[in-house]
């Protein structure tokens, strides 16, 4: 539970109070982003500008955490309000200071920067537009530059970006200053959902007194999480492509579509190269169908000697726009590969698929959530000695820096919305619904292309028993399926089988046990019976393959213990072995994946289960292995090379065809 600030609260009692922390959230919801989200990147037409580093920041501690607005501290230097301090980009603002009210605190909090742009961005006549991109923010943001609001968007973990080439046009060699007014406040309508407790109890609180109640198990890191970038493009530009693949051996089918933004009047060309750099195919128009000979199909990490082969597919668009030719180019990298489902199977490229892989969190020393490039490419490197051939992204969307990674490694991802935590019952109701289709727009929007997502998960472990989960998940699951027909949807559940009313609609059953941790505490003995009867429920309700999406036990690294005692690391693998004895006679039927909670330790809010943090992790949070992760290791590579020799064959009949 996160606390309030110290000596202060917000100034007023519990509705007043609560107004206030949410009088901006009330202002407007911020929509579906109209338009394409591709990521910025350099070529021949567009530059790009970090503005990663150091940036002003300051949280406001004023009693109903408004006086940013009411003093309108986005109309000057941020310096000019008051004190600020340098706050590293990206990163989580929590863990950089000795400060513990900035760790726990909630509300509104400022950043800002100064950014002198290069004078070629900014001669009008030039046609160049100008947009400003934040990778991610927690929570809710509004963005000003030079005092004038572009943009305000809702929701963490998803990318935002606004158009400010007529704000930065009109005064070249003036730094231009962004500033950002940032909310961690969680509501049941967001995503995750959460809720603002005021203790009224004066013989126990102090005045005014809140906390903020979540019902996920990881810390609720807030700051700038991920790259913000200026980029360029030209006035008339492309503004998103879609692809989807598909093959057989010797033929592949590249469909695409490719809008543009700025002027009707323009030819599209498009021309697709392989890693060689040899032309393998051409296009033109906003719409149409590239064929592929002998293709080379993006395969997952150990289901091939070059796993996770890309094609490059350039786009050119040509306009005239008052008598000048504009041109845009866009290079996307393509992966061509193929999705089943089955009762029984999962297959990429026609052939049986097995998770055998992580579930991770975006978590670090200091940094807390924000984008981290020596964690990143270490964690890659762990996955890849550990044979992980995949992780789900619980419980929340990766970085795109990530997620660029799977797609060049061949790991296969289980791409999961923020929906986590969802256990009120206001939560199932229609404005938290509206929210979640459009996160799920937002989502699709921004990893469509990506050859690595080979699943949506749009919710972790909610309260899928509640008599509303039932429209609710049919309603947010068809959404998701209408939006992105090429791949199959899911969430995941811990709910019974017998009871959960949204699995009827998922196409793959992801379940999470923790038999002999939470229930039945140190009794490894009951797992094999406990695990065997789960699976088979499911599948005699379903027929539908199984992922065990969780399993684990925590363990603090160096504590030994023999006969294994929880909490030790002999205890880790003790379970983790009764788990996969049942694994290996379910996976010759049904069961399709195993994915371990968790990849690392991580912090969480603080209480009586948890050590400084949770420690289900199989490396440390600093990732050093403990003992589990030799266990796996060995385990994933007998796996791995069990299945390269599996024959191609769909072994039952088709539930999800791509
Ligand atoms: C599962 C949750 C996960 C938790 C885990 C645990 O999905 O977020 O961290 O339990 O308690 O139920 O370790």
């Amino acid at each position: 539970m996160a606390a309030g600030p110290s000596g202060g609260g917000v100034g007023c009692g519990m509705a007043g109070g609560c107004c206030l922390l949410f009088s901006l959230l009330a202002v407007g919801r911020a929509a579906a982003l109209p338009g394409g989200m591709l990521y910025p990147r350099e070529t021949p037409s567009r530059e790009r500008k970090e503005l990663g580093g150091l940036w002003s920041f300051r949280a406001d501690f004023s009693p109903g955490r408004d006086a940013g607005f009411v003093q309108r501290w986005y109309r000057q230097p941020l310096r000019q309000t008051g004190p600020v301090i340098d706050m590293p980009v990206p990163a989580s603002f929590n863990d950089i200071t000795q400060d513990p009210s900035l760790e726990n605190y909630i509300g509104w909090v400022w950043y800002e920067k100064e950014v002198l742009l290069p004078l070629r961005w900014l001669q009008d006549d030039l046609n160049t537009r100008v947009v400003l991109r934040f990778g991610s923010a927690h929570y809710y943001s509004i963005v000003w530059v030079n005092g004038v609001q572009v943009m305000e968007h809702e929701g963490g973990h998803l990318p935002f970006e606004a158009d400010i080439s007529s704000i930065v046009q009109g005064s070249p060699g003036i730094p231009c200053r962004i500033t950002v007014a940032l909310n961690n406040t969680l509501t049941p309508h967001t995503l995750p959902p959460g809720s603002i407790q005021y203790m009224n109890d004066k013989t126990r609180y102090p005045k005014n007194y809140f906390v903020q109640n979540i019902r996920f198990d990881f810390f609720n890191y807030a700051g700038i999480h991920r790259p913000v970038v200026l980029y360029t493009t030209p006035s008339v530009y492309i503004d998103d492509i879609t692809v989807t693949t598909t093959s057989s051996e010797s033929v592949a089918m590249v469909q695409y579509q490719v809008s543009v933004v700025g002027s009707t009047l323009y030819s599209l060309s498009l021309s697709l190269r392989d890693q060689e750099g040899k032309v393998v195919a051409t296009g033109d128009g906003p719409a149409g169908e590239l064929k592929v000979l002998n293709p080379n199909l993006w395969w997952p990490y150990l289901m091939h000697k070059n796993p996770g082969y890309r094609y490059c597919l350039e786009v050119k668009m040509q306009a005239q726009v008052n008598g000048a030719l504009l041109e845009d180019v866009y290079t996307l990298p393509v992966g061509i590969r193929t999705i089943h489902v089955t009762s029984t199977q999962f297959l990429i490229n026609g052939r049986p698929f097995y998770f055998h892989g992580v579930n991770k969190h975006e978590d670090a020393d200091i940094r807390g959530k924000g984008l981290d490039w020596p964690l990143v490419v270490k964690d890659f490197n762990l996955l890849r000695w550990l044979g992980a051939n995949s992780f789900r992204t619980s419980h929340y969307p990766y970085a795109e820096e990530i997620m660029d990674l799977c797609d060049a490694y061949g790991i296969v991802v289980i791409d999961e919305c923020p929906g986590v935590g969802i256990k009120m019952l206001e939560s199932f109701g229609n404005k938290s619904l509206q929210h979640h289709l459009v996160v799920m727009e937002e989502l699709i929007r921004r990893d469509k292309n990506r050859p690595s997502v080979v699943m949506w998960s749009v919710a972790n472990e909610p309260a899928s028993e509640l008599p509303p989960a039932a429209y609710y998940f049919k309603t947010v699951i068809a959404h998701t399926k209408a939006l992105d027909p090429s791949r199959p949807v899911t969430f995941v559940t811990d709910a019974n089988y017998a009871l959960d009313r949204g699995a009827p609609y998922v196409d793959v059953i992801c379940v999470n046990s923790y038999f002999s941790w939470y229930h039945d505490p140190g009794h490894l003995e009951v797992i094999p019976l406990q695990l065997t009867t789960q699976f088979e429920n499911w599948y005699k309700t379903y027929q539908k393959p199984i992922i065990q999406s969780e399993y684990g036990a925590d363990s603090v690294p160096g504590l030994h213990s023999d006969p294994p005692l929880m909490f030790s690391e002999e205890y880790q693998k003790a379970m983790l072995r009764e788990y996969h004895s049942v694994f290996d006679k379910k996976r010759k039927e049904y069961v399709i994946g195993e994915l371990i909670w968790n990849f690392a330790d991580f912090m969480t809010n603080q209480g009586t289960t948890r050590v400084l943090g949770n420690k289900k992790g199989i490396f440390t949070r600093q990732r050093q292995p403990k003992s589990a992760a030799f266990v796996l290791r060995e385990r994933y590579w007998k796996i791995a090379n069990e299945s390269s020799c599996l024959p191609p064959i769909i072994k039952s009949h088709t539930l999800f065809l791509k």
